[in-house]
């Protein structure tokens, strides 16, 4: 099968992704962690933590100052993509990777727990699209190609929970799955699925992953997003945590194969650092030999971006304390649910911009061997022990969520009596649970307990052999189902938009191609319950549908808020009717720098005529303002009101080689009259030939200016830069003429 090779400047072809799916082999199993780079000199800098950088992506936006430099910190970094839509999360993958993101998670929507088998095909239901192998497929061979241009292997990776958990697991073993979450605990706390049931899945699903070298990542994080008061649970996070992991070592994953899904339990106003760190040294003190998938807190976020952005920087540096391995992004924006394209690429930004920000730390600070840290660390981790031992005494885990010590909202060892109770014989999936008869077999690898091939003149080691391979060695007896359904599928689906796909039409989108939704930020001078009202009316005036506050955050009681509203335009755009000029061309700084270092360049500059405006001249010489002069050009500044005659003869005196003439005032035309003036001048003074005219000002219109005779005219929005490859270029260019 032809690989799909990506151009950086070309759209993803979904089509071509979703082309001849039934003849899609995955190129690799299992997980793989980034390559360190010690030492990694990039641009003026040296970095200690980093790891090899990549071949193609968006650096931050301040790279522009060094180089374009776009350095990879050690963890694996994790986006997790809902958009409902696996054909939008394909876009949004590729974005991501580009803002460094190697580990891209799919939320499922619709509640896949509950579905006792394999889903085949690409329904959207009306929950979300659930995981379906010909998702799967779809989404890792898109990342074949996605890992190609980015230059850095990418792990993909979705749920092994609920019901169909053995199921998925060996779907995603076939289909060449990277990651996944898998622990029994989500199934029985969250999702009332049987206990025994799922601990009994989990067995076989475990197994399968671990044949698969995939990495798993446990449900640990829930008992924290579901806690009335999150930070009461860090015992039983730690019970949680060495539950799922101790079991799965037990059924054969690899200790670095298995990582906790940690999350800092508090968040601000709280002094959550200071809680959280204590909380992730216990962790990673008692569950030293497994891997640190750092996740941020979400329990507490609210509909603010950028509250959201601090907790997730803060939930960093507690990463960067305790070494994480992953770091998970998951959208800063879960607190208005509007899972966005932005804010996954937002988020991948904020974990980049950090720890690469944060790099070399630990080489110059330490934790502290005593105090509060390693007090608070040490009485956590008593908590989780006694925690433990209890669970034993009344009889085992099954016991212990039967008498509701999961999801109290006390305090271990207090109890509040409120905690999620399931029933030993109950819950979902309850009675389903058969012991194998005696001539019962399973020729298939990666099989729990006894597979019998034995008794059918098979070999143990190698169940499969007896059917002449499995579906994990012999890909030619997995069933593909393209679609089970004719109306709701991705074709369908595609249909309906193909329009923005196959057409020059755009509308602007949020989550899914063609959805037309815009966000405004207005700040609306009136109290909050007035603000979000009267935003709504606004939008509907703009013509907006649907209208609906996101945010808002008061800025006084009485003197405004400030709102943020998405709303869905009723109209797209051709964007090949639009006029669109030519992209305005700089010198790089080191470029002039260089020309001027070579060829001293003097000039002389003033504002024209009865005009006594400084400001705008300023800020284009001014070294304050990265005007010229820091491009080492020398500048002789005659002031305001200077007669145009002054300017040129102060050219001819100093051997200028530019004049700079600055005009605000346009009455009467005397800004492009002056200009006119200054040209014909130098060629009275016989200096025309060798001295640049250039002027400018917020009235000048370049092209109408340039009719006067100078060499350029600069408008509205001008800076230094402009006119300093303007002058560079124009010197070259007449040096190259002589
Ligand atoms: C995360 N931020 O890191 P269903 N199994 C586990 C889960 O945590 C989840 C599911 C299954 C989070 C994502 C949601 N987590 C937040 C251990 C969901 C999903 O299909 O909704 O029943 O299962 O994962």
């Amino acid at each position: 099968m032809a690989e799909i090779k990506l151009k950086h400047n070309e759209k993803l072809d979904l089509d071509n992704i979703l082309k001849d799916l039934d003849k899609y082999e995955p190129r690799r199993k299992g997980w793989t962690w980034r390559t360190p780079a010690p030492g990694l000199k990039m641009g003026p800098f040296e970095y200690k933590d980093a790891s090899e950088p990549l071949k193609n992506g968006v650096p931050l936006p301040p790279a522009k100052y060094f180089d374009n430099i776009d350095p990879q910190p050690m963890p694996v970094i994790t986006t997790e993509i809902a958009s409902g839509r696996f054909e939008d999360d394909i876009r949004r993958m590729r974005m991501g990777a580009w803002h460094g993101a190697d580990h891209l998670m799919v939320i499922r929507t619709a509640g896949q727990s509950h579905m006792d088998n394999l889903i085949e095909g690409t329904p959207q239901g009306i929950g979300g699209v659930p995981i379906s192998r010909k998702q799967v497929r779809a989404q890792r061979k898109a990342l074949d190609a996605i890992e190609d241009e980015v230059g850095r292997p990418i792990n993909y990776h979705s749920y092994v929970s609920g019901v169909a958990g053995p199921d998925i697991a060996v779907m995603f073993a076939e289909e060449g799955v990277n990651g996944a979450h898998q622990d029994p605990q989500y199934n029985v706390l969250y999702r009332n699925i049987n206990c025994v049931r799922s601990f009994v899945d989990a067995c076989e699903s475990k197994k399968v992953l671990a044949w698969a070298e995939i990495a798993q990542i446990d449900g640990a994080h829930n008992a924290n997003a579901t806690a009335r008061d999150a930070w009461k649970v860090m015992p039983e996070l730690i019970v949680q945590h060495a539950i799922n992991s101790r079991f799965s070592e037990l059924a054969g994953i690899k200790p670095e194969n298995i990582c906790l899904s940690t999350v800092p339990p508090t968040a601000t106003p709280g002094p959550c650092v200071f809680m959280d760190l204590p909380y992730a040294v216990a962790l990673r003190e008692i569950c030293d030999r497994y891997r640190m998938r750092a996740q941020m807190n979400t329990k507490y976020i609210d509909s603010s971006a950028r509250e959201a952005t601090v907790t997730h920087v803060l939930n960093m540096l507690v990463s960067k304390f305790t070494s994480a391995d992953i770091q998970s992004t998951i959208t800063p924006d879960e607190g208005r649910n509007v899972p966005w394209h932005i804010y996954n690429v937002e988020a991948c930004d904020t974990a980049k911009q950090t720890l690469i920000g944060l790099d070399g730390l630990m080489e110059m600070v330490e934790l502290k061997s005593d105090g509060p840290l390693r007090e608070k660390a040490r009485e956590i981790k008593e908590r989780a022990c006694l925690f433990m031992e209890e669970i034993l005494e009344v009889g085992g885990y099954f016991k212990a969520v039967e008498e509701g010590f999961f999801v109290d909202s006390a305090e271990y060892p207090e109890r509040n009596g409120d905690g999620i109770a399931r029933q030993i014989d109950g819950g979902i999936g309850y009675g389903y649970i058969y012991e194998r008869d005696e001539d019962y077999m399973a020729p298939v690898t990666a099989h729990f307990g006894q597979n019998n091939v034995k008794q059918y003149g098979g070999d143990p080691k190698d169940p499969s052999a007896l059917i002449g391979g499995c579906t994990l060695e012999d890909r030619s007896k997995i069933v593909y189902i393209d679609e089970l359904d004719d109306v709701d599928n991705v074709n369908v689906r595609m249909e309906e938009t193909s329009k923005y796909r196959d057409t020059s039409a755009m509308i602007p989108e949020m989550e899914w191609m063609g959805d037309g939704i815009v966000m405004l930020t207005m700040m609306i001078p009136e109290n909050r319950r007035t603000a979000e009202v009267a935003a709504v009316e606004i939008a509907t005036k703009m013509g907006l549908a649907d209208p609906e506050v996101i945010n808002r955050e008061v800025l006084q009681d009485a003197e405004g808020t400030r709102i943020e509203l998405k709303g869905k335009l009723g109209f797209d755009i051709d964007v090949s009717k639009l006029v669109i000029p030519p992209e305005p061309h700089y010198l790089s700084d080191d470029e002039i720098r260089a020309d001027v270092e070579a060829h001293p360049l003097k000039i002389v500059c003033g504002t024209v005529g009865e005009d006594e405006h400084s400001v705008g001249l300023r800020e284009i010489i001014d070294i304050k303002h990265g005007g010229i002069e820091r491009f080492g050009i020398e500048v002789h500044y005659l002031g305001t009101s200077v007669p145009v005659e002054k300017l040129v003869d102060a050219a001819v005196e100093l051997k200028a080689e530019a004049i700079l003439a600055s005009t605000i005032i346009s009455h009467d035309n005397i800004h492009y009259k002056n200009m006119k003036r200054i040209h014909e001048l130098a060629i009275e003074k016989g200096i025309r030939d060798d001295v640049i005219i250039a002027a400018g000002g917020t009235q000048v219109i370049p092209e109408e200016g340039l009719k006067t005779g100078v060499d350029a005219a600069f408008g509205r929005n001008s800076h230094g830069i402009d006119v300093a490859s303007f002058l560079i270029e124009e010197r070259q260019r007449r040096r190259k003429d002589k």
